[in-house]
């Protein structure tokens, strides 16, 4: 498979990239420290609406636009898309000075309930407990949220614990991405009274670093 890929970074805690495959062509922009504006185009309707529940609770400013093989299924699309926004993750975070780390939050979507817990650790992990009620949304298969926040866990060397609860798939998924945002929000904000890396390593790209050990934003995701 081809993989292009292009990344450049614009600004503190900002990124830029885009990634073309057979699959599919994806451009992303995310600010951590954004207002949660988005304009989002994915080509699956509840995507684009779980990526602006993303933005909106994460205050992450986010763009996405993909063309993607939606003539097959959603799959491609939306695994890219999580592999993509975590590249951007990773990219704008880079060092991790001052971060907060861990965060957790649960959120409930009446009879749903999500909880994500979060470390930027630069080890990528998910662990995953409960299951989708519906096995659609629309156009969008339920078990691509998992998949989804998989994707983005080990593009983003971010470990990731969710789980859910409930009867209404599109409840639970909702729950999902509203509880990432607001624990990917909580664990990326910039603690004042931190000046370093919080490690006792002292560093946070263990994993990242085993690729390419020189300076994490010139890192390119085609070397993984
Ligand atoms: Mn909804």
């Amino acid at each position: 498979m081809s993989d292009d890929i292009s990344e450049s970074t614009t600004g503190d805690r900002v990124a830029k990239i885009s990634r073309e495959t057979a699959e599919t062509t994806i451009e992303v922009t995310l600010t951590i420290d954004g207002e949660g504006k988005a304009v989002v185009d994915t080509g699956i309707g509840f995507f684009d609406h779980m990526l602006e529940a993303f933005s909106k609770h994460g205050l992450f400013d986010l763009t996405v636009s993909c063309d993607g093989d939606l003539e097959i299924d959603d799959h491609h699309t939306v695994e890219d898309i999580g592999i993509v926004i975590g590249d951007a993750l990773a990219s704008a975070l880079g060092d991790k000075q001052g971060v907060v780390r861990f965060a957790d939050c649960s959120v409930p979507l009446d009879e749903s309930l999500a909880t994500v817990v979060v470390d930027l650790s630069g080890r990528p992990h998910f662990e995953f407990e409960g299951s989708f009620s519906q096995p659609t949304i629309g156009a969008f298969t339920s078990d691509m949220a998992r998949h989804f926040f998989v994707s983005l866990s080990m593009h983003s060397d971010i470990t990731v614990h969710a789980s859910v609860k409930g009867s209404n798939a599109h409840h639970e998924v909702e729950a999902l991405f509203k509880a990432s945002a607001r624990a990917l929000d909580a664990a990326t904000r910039l603690d004042p009274r931190r000046s370093d890396t919080p490690s006792t390593k002292q560093v946070l790209w263990y994993f990242r670093s085993l690729f390419w050990p020189f300076d994490t934003k010139s890192w390119s995701p085609a070397t993984r």
